[in-house]
């Protein structure tokens, strides 16, 4: 049985920047809706129950085809937000150190260049998905994905995530996806960045 991870800080603990109406609802109603519905789909299946969600995910071409489009929603829904809390925490944001921001100035030239690629992939996502961070065959890349697919099942790593669905900040920025992804980057756990990005690297 795959289960919703406890979030590593309280609802109220990423204000102002994001609410804890938000994140509650986010956490407790959406991330567990699509670890229920996995399960769902699991049920259906027995020879998948041993299987980790980043296995259904990175092996998602062995999955059976009535399940397989229920695992890329659901299952890419649970492990992308699974990510999306640990990538987020209270008292961070500002710029990586380390390797991670090495990195990022070669690969992007700058952080200032890098976060403006990366606000732009956001913003550009039409409809609902998400803003990646990916290392891809050994290299950094921004890139975007549409609704719950997951990096994984293309073979890449993701090191940060934004979730862009209207779900993630509708109910304090309206329709305004910028307000809420200016509003992001006071939250990023760039910790939690480079240690994705280190084991992605080994
Ligand atoms: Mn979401």
């Amino acid at each position: 049985m795959h289960t919703l991870p406890k979030l590593p800080y309280a609802y109220d603990a990423l204000e102002p920047h994001i609410d804890a109406r938000t994140m509650e609802i986010h956490h407790a109603k959406h991330h567990q809706t699509y670890v229920d519905k996995l399960n769902e789909a699991i049920a259906k299946n027995p020879e998948l129950a041993s299987w980790t969600v980043e296995k259904l995910l990175k092996e998602i071409k062995g999955v059976p085809d009535d399940i397989r489009q229920a695992v890329i929603n659901h299952g890419g829904g649970h492990h992308n937000h699974s990510l999306f809390w640990e990538l987020m925490a209270p008292k961070s944001g500002g710029k990586p150190t380390g390797k991670i921001a090495e990195a990022v100035d070669k690969t992007f030239g700058s952080f200032d260049a890098f976060k403006e690629a990366f606000t732009k992939a956001a913003l550009g996502r039409f409809g609902s998905g998400w803003a990646w961070l990916v290392v891809d065959k050994g290299k950094l890349a921004i890139i975007s994905t549409a609704n719950q697919d997951s990096p994984l099942m293309n073979g890449q790593h993701p090191v940060l995530g934004l979730d862009v669905w209207e779900h993630a900040y509708y109910i304090k920025h309206t329709s305004k996806r910028a307000d809420y992804i200016t509003a992001w980057w006071n939250v990023a756990n760039w910790k939690k960045a480079e240690a994705l990005f280190t084991a992605a690297m080994k």
